[in-house]
């Protein structure tokens, strides 16, 4: 079985598209269409409950349903790419700034730009 990335184009999922391409692992990309609630429904749930992209499903049949732990896992299992650093403190500031990118940046600024209606009362935005 090939490891299969649950992705939407245009989105952080990129992110995990490229360190996959960066890795050279075959995978299977399958588009989650986030405008027609695609991460809503049963078959994608059962992969990633929190209804977000991205997502991994690995080899063995479990998921990775974070930007974060999709990437350090990856970088983890192949080594031979050396995307992490040697010592402990710069893996730390790989962190800090991942961490920075993925939350803050992108969960904090992005989000209240294309998903207005999660941060309404009311889900109306107009
Ligand atoms: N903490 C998650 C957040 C990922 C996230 O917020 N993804 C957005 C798209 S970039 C999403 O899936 N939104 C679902 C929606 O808008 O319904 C992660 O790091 O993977």
């Amino acid at each position: 079985m090939n490891l299969k990335f649950y992705m939407t184009p245009g989105s952080c999922s990129t992110g995990i598209h490229i360190l996959l391409e960066e890795v050279g692992e075959v995978f299977e990309a399958y588009l989650v269409n986030l405008m027609e609630g695609d991460q809503y429904k049963a078959d994608y749930l059962a992969i990633n409950p929190k209804a977000t992209i991205p997502s991994l499903l690995r080899k063995d049949g479990s998921s990775l349903t974070d930007f974060q732990t999709i990437a350090w896992w990856l970088a983890k299992n192949y080594p031979r790419r050396k995307l992490l650093p040697e010592t402990l403190e710069d893996e730390l500031r790989v962190l800090d700034v991942m961490n920075y990118a993925v939350n803050t940046i992108h969960g904090q600024g992005f989000t209240r730009i294309f998903t207005t209606e999660k941060y309404t009362p009311n889900g109306l935005y107009h």
